[in-house]
């Protein structure tokens, strides 16, 4: 996908203009945008999100979140059930970068 040149401008400037602070900042804030990037939704921890983390989740459907399927909590609201399954469909057919 190509970025609008408009972008490309407004980055320029923003890098003209920029101290090194700035710039240190940016990139601190990138690293935990990446960090905090795990995939919504893939509760096997597969990288993918498809029908094996919809099963996954609705198997788990009732349980209490806790340890080991935590990942099938998509919604957080401390129990796996048909909700988190509808998230997860949702979600499938997404994969990481
Ligand atoms: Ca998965
Ligand atoms: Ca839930």
């Amino acid at each position: 996908m190509l970025q609008p040149p408009a972008a490309h401008h407004d980055l320029a400037e923003e890098n003209h203009h920029a101290h090194h602070q700035h710039a240190n900042q940016t990139k601190a804030r990138a690293n935990s945008e990446a960090h905090v990037s795990f995939l919504l939704g893939d509760s096997n921890a597969d990288g993918v999100v498809n029908a094996g983390d919809a099963l996954q989740t609705r198997n788990r459907s009732g349980q209490a979140t806790d340890a080991n399927n935590f990942r099938s909590d998509l919604n957080a609201d401390g129990v796996v059930n048909s909700g988190d399954t509808l998230i997860v469909r949702s979600r499938s057919g997404t994969a990481l970068p």
